[in-house]
């Protein structure tokens, strides 16, 4: 296996025996076949549609292959072969229907990944090291195509959050498929790679935007809300992850049931949204961020249902009460299915299990300010206006992302420890739980901590800079008093930075490490072109913020 996709990588090189987040190696390398599968896929859905094709199905297909294959989503080998041969099939459907609409293909013109096939498993785990990332062979190619498909997997996690909620634009999915088709093509240059690498940060701020309206349609705009951090004296359910849609069926089927249900990771920005307030047993939010889960769905006793990224493999004491949903899945975990058209899932076994469960232990007590989203924050655009005209606000870091393991994440609690107390932190995903059970006070009312939501939700984030720019009449994003310390982990925040440099961000700090898939010619272009620059001590980053706002 060879894997450096994400932040925790081993060493900050490459995971080439098992990976740190638990994948391992036959996972891995029946991932980069069917991802090596899905731009094949990828690159004859390209061909169809400029013939006026456009396999509906399919674009779906793709995008939720991608998102299982982002960390911490889908640890399962088996599921990744059916996936696999369900791609030969549908690559089959494809070409019938082009060669009947618009005649025969030029077979030898085809690239491998669209042609090849084979029946048995073994050959699958044969054919993967061929297809992996290293067999790129020059280094910058190599690490402009995984910074792209990263940056699309991101964009296919949201689209696919979108396509839930009944949003989509067929220009995202559109983009997905081009972009993945574009990393196969050997007569790309350096420049054309980065020229799509910008566009998949136009097209990853275009999916937040939808997903955004997805979300913001169907349950309200998020609203400043005190979140309650700890436990009652109830069995009770968990849910992790992102999908909005599994929770809101889970409180539907659990109302009267005698069973409450907590949030945990990057669910917490739920009780914010006013479509869920009416279930009075939709109790707080349990517990940090996605590494913490170990201690944390332990103590937790009931059941816990993850609805996609961060799992980490459980430990027995409570896998067995652990179950999957969508794209995420565990050999041996419990999986609930897909929802029927027009139905919703059955999460019955769930709330059978968690009567049988006893309730909580109170691990915290409390509550966390949530729902700073661009709606609730520009509401009070005006005081916020005023309070920087009048000094009171000095500026704004935006501190959002993802957390991690690494013990050098601290700084980003240092950090929020130290900016003077005129500094607002506006964050988003799961970065803020590194700070935001400080007591960090409030300027006016304003809480110095505005808390927009999931890693999604740095939508928000954008769309108040964009809006603070137009009100105070400033030419430049980068002229705001704006400073971007951003925490990185998986893909999908490979995709929210490529989103910020799409919008002419400078200036960002990246931490806790670069990428280890950036080449250093690759590094120093970013450097060049975006004064991107890797985090350094608390210490001096403070000083040279405080200086920047
Ligand atoms: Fe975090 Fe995990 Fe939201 Fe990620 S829980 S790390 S960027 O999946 O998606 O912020
Ligand atoms: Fe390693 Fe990250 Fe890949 Fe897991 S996802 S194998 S930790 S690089």
């Amino acid at each position: 296996m060879y894997c450096d996709q994400c932040q925790e990588t081993l060493s900050n090189e490459a995971c080439t025996d098992t990976g740190v987040c638990g994948k391992d190696a036959q996972t891995s390398n029946i991932q980069d076949l069917f991802v090596w599968e899905l731009k094949g896929l990828a690159y004859l859905a390209e061909e169809a549609r400029a013939e006026g094709i456009v396999d509906e199905d399919l674009r779906v297909f793709i995008a939720e292959g991608l998102f299982s294959t982002i960390t911490n989503v889908n640890f399962d080998p088996e599921w990744f072969e059916e996936q696999i041969r369900e791609g030969f099939e549908r690559r089959r459907d494809l070409r019938e229907r082009y060669e009947r609409e618009v005649g025969p293909i030029d077979e030898a013109a085809l690239p491998e990944a669209a042609t090849w096939e084979a029946a048995e498993s073994a050959a699958f785990y044969e054919k993967a090291p061929e297809v992996g990332v290293q067999t790129t062979e020059n280094e910058d190619i190599q690490s402009l195509r995984e910074l792209l498909t990263y940056g699309i997997k991101g964009i296919a996690a949201y689209a696919d959050h979108a396509y839930v909620l009944g949003e989509e634009k067929d220009e995202v999915f559109a983009f997905v498929q081009r972009g993945l088709a574009a990393t196969l093509d050997d007569e790309l240059s350096v420049d054309d790679l980065i020229g799509l690498v910008l566009e998949a940060g136009e097209v990853g701020t275009e999916v937040m935007a939808t997903l955004d309206e997805a979300h913001t349609s169907t349950y309200g705009h998020p609203e400043p809300t005190e979140v309650d951090i700890g436990v009652r004296d109830r069995p009770a359910i968990l849910v992790s992850g992102h999908d909005l849609k599994d929770l809101e069926e889970l409180l539907e089927q659990t109302e009267g049931e005698g069973v409450d249900v907590y949030t945990h990771g990057e669910m917490l920005p739920a009780h914010a949204y006013p479509a869920f307030e009416e279930y009075d047993h939709f109790v707080g939010n349990y517990g940090n961020a996605w590494w913490q889960q170990h201690e944390e769905f332990e103590a937790f006793n009931g059941p816990v249902l993850m609805t996609t990224n961060c799992l980490v493999p459980p430990n027995d004491s409570y896998a067995g009460r652990t179950y999957t949903t969508g794209v995420v899945r565990f050999p041996g975990l419990p999986h609930v299915e897909d929802r029927a058209d027009g139905g919703q899932k059955d999460f019955s076994a769930l709330i059978e299990h968690a009567k049988e469960t006893e309730p909580p232990e109170e691990i915290e007590t409390g509550t966390v300010p949530n729902g700073f989203a661009h709606n609730a924050v520009l509401d009070r655009a005006d005081d916020i206006i005023e309070a920087i005209q009048a000094g009171d606000i000095r500026g704004f870091v935006v501190m959002g992302g993802c957390d991690g393991r690494h013990p050098e994440r601290e700084y980003y609690t240092e950090m929020a420890e130290s900016l003077p107390d005129d500094v607002i932190i506006l964050t988003a995903g799961c970065a803020k739980y590194r700070y935001n059970k400080l007591d960090l006070g409030d300027i006016g009312g304003i809480p110095r901590v505005l808390d927009a939501g999931q890693c999604n939700d740095s939508y928000s984030l954008l769309k108040i800079a964009m809006e603070l720019q137009a009100a105070l009449g400033v030419e430049d994003i980068n002229d705001l008093p704006i400073a971007y310390d951003i925490a990185w982990y998986e893909q999908k925040a490979v995709t929210v930075l490529l989103a910020l440099l799409s919008q002419g961000v400078e200036g960002i700090r990246l931490g806790p490490t670069l990428p280890a898939f950036l080449s250093e010619n690759v590094v120093e272009l970013l450097v060049e072109e975006f004064d991107i620059k890797p985090v350094d001590s608390v210490e001096s980053d403070r000083e040279a913020i405080i200086e920047e706002l």
